[in-house]
């Protein structure tokens, strides 16, 4: 299939919630994040979210358990490397942002602006959810970019999401306390049932929408996976004052 127009992207991710654009990164760029990225898991460079901290289906029962110091997210990529900073301002995704957006946009430092690995054995799935629930902003318009270093499929955790969901309204019931979109539920399972499982390989970026609903399984290889992830709002869609969103703050893409 030829390649999407960046207008064409943009419908697709309005329509589906996600789009995956392939070869975004090229091969030495993405060889050279992941090489960075390696070299801080390998010295557990903090600040470092571990399995256990979250305590997730499968993981160590705490940092002193055996696999406890698993390692989940090399939490803020933003302040690790210039090459991470390079990547999530470059003028491609600034004018992708910008263009959804219809105004400039900005990078949010509070969430997710981390490399997640995903490690055989301890790594745990993680449940449905819409990630809106981890800022809080005037509108719950933010775009994520999910960028592979590596291959990423099924078998090693690669994420499920359910296209089109981003538009659907949920009541707090369908969620259980911890904002997890309940499978149990007979009401939920037919979107669950919808979900695809784009497979990716280094250097392709997916792009998906804070409330698209997404899931992923344990990692069942031997190898670990690593994505850099970063999300970015438009300028005029503020953090909530007092909020984890306002302290952390977000970096204007404009002259960056
Ligand atoms: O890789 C995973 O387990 C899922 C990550 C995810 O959905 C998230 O961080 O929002």
């Amino acid at each position: 299939m030829a390649s999407l127009s960046r207008d064409e992207q943009i419908a697709a991710l309005r329509r589906d919630g996600l789009v995956v654009v392939r070869n975004f990164l090229d091969a030495d760029a993405c060889a050279a994040l992941l090489q960075i990225a390696r070299a801080q898991l390998n010295a557990h460079i903090e600040p470092v979210e571990y399995e256990a901290d979250l305590g997730y289906p499968g993981a160590p029962a705490s940092r002193d358990a055996e696999g406890g110091r698993t390692v989940r997210r090399l939490l803020d990529a933003w302040s690790r490397d210039e090459a991470f900073r390079q990547y999530a301002t470059c003028g491609p995704i600034r004018d992708w942002m910008a263009s959804y957006f219809g105004e400039p946009a900005k990078l949010s430092l509070a969430h997710h602006n981390c490399v997640m690995t995903k490690h055989p054995r301890f790594g745990t799935l993680t449940g449905w959810h819409r990630d809106f629930r981890y800022w809080s902003f005037e509108r719950d318009d933010m775009v994520s970019i999910w960028l592979a270093l590596g291959d990423e499929f099924d078998r090693n955790g690669a994420l499920h999401l359910v296209p089109g969901s981003h538009r659907e309204q949920f009541d707090a019931s369908r969620f259980d306390a911890q904002k997890f979109f309940r499978d149990d539920l007979p009401a939920n399972r037919p979107l669950i049932e919808r979900a695809i499982v784009p497979e990716l390989h280094a250097g392709d970026v997916m792009f998906f929408h804070c409330n698209t609903l997404h899931a992923a399984d344990r990692n069942a290889t031997d190898e670990v996976k690593f994505s850099v992830v970063f999300t970015y709002h438009a300028a005029s869609n503020r953090p909530l004052p007092g909020t984890r969103s306002a302290a952390k703050g977000s970096v204007s893409l404009e002259g960056a």
